[in-house]
Order: C-alpha cells, then sequence, then structure tokens
C-alpha cells in the first residue's frame, strides 16, 4: 500500500496544469470523493491498525500536498491575465511605455554642434578644472583682474592655481597649443562662477566658444558666421546688431544682438522693451593670446565667440527661469519630448 501512496504523489508532483480545463482534470483525478486519494483512503480501512498509524500519516501529506496544489494553481490561473475565458482583450488600450527625452539645454547643444558642423567647425573638448595660465593668462587677463578674485572664480587650492574653469575658453587654448591652422572648432561644456542662485545666475551654467583662426580671416567672416547661426537658430527672418563691447582675449570685441522673438522689435519684456537681445559674445582673437597659443599673429588672424546654453534654450523655448534647468523636475523636463 505504501508503495502505491509513493506512486499517487509523484503523479501529483508531476501532473502539469496550463488552463481551467486541466485543473479541473487535476481536482477530479486527486481531489473528488472519486478521486486518488480518497480511494486511498477507502483501502486504508482494511488495512492492519500499525500499518493504519504509519500509512494514515503519510496519506494525510499527500492529500495536504494536492489540496496545496491546487489551491496554489487556481490563484494563479485566475490572476492570469487571459482568466477570463481564456481569451486576450486586443480592444484595450495600451499601458503606455514611459520613454525619456533629451534634456532641453542638450537640445539645443546638439542644434548649435549641427548648425555650425555644416560650416566646417569640429567639436573640441578639454577639462573642467584647469590652471590659472589656461583659464586666464594665456587669454590676456591682467594679474590683477577681479574675475580671479574668490568671488568670481572656484579656487580647488589657491597656490598652486588649480581652479574651475570660469569659460571654455582653456579648450582654445589648449587647441592652438595642440594644432596649427587652419582651426574651425567650437568647445560646448560646463562653466562655473562663484555666484549667488537666482532666476537668472547658478554657480555654473553651459558655454559654446568658437574659435576661428587662418589666414587672413577678417571681421566680416565673424559678422557672417553669426548672421547664418542667427538665422538657422531663430529663424529666416532674424536680425543680428553689433554692439562694441570689451574682453580681454579679443580686440576688436562686439556684444552680438539679435532681433527679438517675441514681439519682433516693438518691445516686450524678454528684450526690456528695445528689440534686440543679447545672444553672444565676440571679437577678433587678441595678438597676445594668438602668441600664447603658438601662433604668429604677423601670419594668421582669427575670431572667437562665446555664447550661454542656458541663455539659447530660454530663448528658444520661452524659459523664464534658470533653476528649472537643474532642478530635475519631471514636470518640465518631459515637455521637451518631440521638440528637436
Ligand atoms: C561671452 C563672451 C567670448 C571668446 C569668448 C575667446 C577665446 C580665445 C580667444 C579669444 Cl582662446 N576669444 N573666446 C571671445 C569673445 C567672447 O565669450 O559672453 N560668453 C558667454
Amino acid at each position: 500500500m505504501e508503495e502505491r501512496v509513493r506512486k499517487i504523489e509523484e503523479e501529483v508532483k508531476a501532473f502539469l496544469v496550463a488552463s481551467k480545463e486541466d485543473l479541473e482534470n487535476f481536482r477530479l483525478k486527486f481531489i473528488s470523493k472519486k478521486g486518488a486519494v480518497s480511494s486511498l483512503f477507502d483501502d486504508l480501512r482494511q488495512a492492519s491498525v500499525e500499518e493504519k498509524k504509519k500509512i494514515g500519516k503519510v496519506l494525510n501529506e499527500l492529500k495536504q500536498l494536492a489540496e496545496d496544489k491546487f489551491k496554489h494553481l487556481q490563484e494563479k490561473l485566475d490572476s492570469s491575465p487571459d482568466a477570463a475565458g481564456g481569451q486576450i482583450d486586443l480592444s484595450l488600450p495600451v499601458v503606455p511605455n514611459k520613454v525619456g527625452n533629451l534634456h532641453p539645454l542638450n537640445l539645443t547643444r546638439y542644434r548649435i554642434i549641427e548648425i555650425f558642423e555644416r560650416l566646417g567647425f569640429n567639436v573640441s573638448d578639454g577639462p573642467e578644472v584647469e590652471d590659472d595660465w589656461h583659464n586666464f593668462t594665456a587669454l590676456n587677463f591682467a594679474e590683477n583682474h577681479p574675475a580671479r578674485e574668490m568671488q568670481d572664480t572656484f579656487f580647488v587650492e589657491k597656490n598652486p592655481d588649480v581652479l574651475l574653469r570660469t569659460h571654455t575658453s582653456n579648450v582654445q587654448v589648449r587647441l592652438m597649443k595642440n594644432q596649427k591652422p587652419p582651426i574651425r572648432s567650437i568647445m560646448p561644456g560646463r562653466v562655473y562662477r562663484n555666484e549667488a542662485i537666482s532666476a537668472r545666475a547658478h554657480c555654473f551654467f553651459h558655454q559654446v566658444e568658437g574659435l576661428y583662426v587662418d589666414k587672413k580671416v577678417g571681421f566680416s567672416d565673424l559678422k557672417q558666421t553669426l548672421y547664418h547661426f542667427a538665422k538657422e537658430m531663430f529663424g529666416q527672418e532674424t536680425k543680428i546688431r553689433l554692439r562694441p563691447s570689451f574682453f580681454p582675449f579679443t580686440e576688436p570685441s562686439a556684444e552680438i544682438d539679435i532681433s527679438c522673438l517675441i514681439c519682433h522689435g516693438k518691445g516686450c519684456n524678454v528684450c526690456k522693451y528695445s528689440g534686440w537681445v543679447e545672444i553672444a559674445g565676440s571679437g577678433m582673437v587678441h595678438p597676445h593670446v594668438l602668441k600664447n597659443g603658438g601662433i604668429d599673429p604677423e601670419e594668421f588672424t582669427g575670431f572667437a565667440f562665446g555664447m550661454g546654453i542656458e541663455r539659447i534654450t530660454m530663448l528658444r523655448y520661452s524659459i523664464n527661469d534658470l533653476r528649472l534647468f537643474s532642478e530635475n523636475d519631471l514636470r518640465f523636463l518631459r515637455q521637451f519630448k518631440s521638440v528637436i
């Protein structure tokens, strides 16, 4: 008898159930009144007292095993998606798959790169932790220039001077040192300034600088390149305006404004009722800077420019608070899903 019990136990364990029909067959075969386990209990009545004790225990365990398996399979089948009549309802709406999207600053960065690549510029990269020479001295900053002060620059060590770069011009310096003209390159990257955080300022931001050095590069090249960029970036009807300015690393220098996208020159909040919005700084590379980069200013000339990616992005999408870019609020970030 014991052998028969073991055999049924093996059968219970091996029985495969894939549908409600299979489960009903399982119940009929093992658990029902006419099932295998009941019939074993019937047979037990004829056994000796000693055998009843021994087999009875094993038989009760078998009964429990069959009932547990039944209950477990029943729950599994009830919770499976095709529980209702064994069919999947194809008319139900799909559960949307949450696909991520690019950060608005990256959308702008890629667009800027795209525009300049088509003009023959490549993309260069360099260190964010820099020394004083590459960040300031090579760029013609005077020894006592206020940008070197603690309140403007984050120093890792004041002496020797190791700092977080305040612009990506350090990459341009390294490029001039490593490469002979012609140089046509843009440098996107993160830069750091020791400023109080507000809607209009942050302790870091992103910049793209550009450098073009070759024989006979003139101011007209600078102007046409940035005019082309403005039209590609903000629309073909965009106008530009150059205002005289000052940077230690360029001479002459000019601030680049574009006609206001919001009011088209009529005057609004964004352009502070002037009709023009500043987008970049630029100029002809100062001869000292060319020399520091190992380039002969008698033979070569160049222009350079720099713009804030945050600023361009704010104009492009009408964003009014710089902090939105670094707060990682998904309600903000998800709005850029299909914008390229
Ligand atoms: C701004 C102004 C500018 C440059 C950056 C540059 C770099 C070298 C030589 C000369 Cl190596 N110039 N860069 C030139 C003019 C302006 O940035 O307002 N940026 C946000």
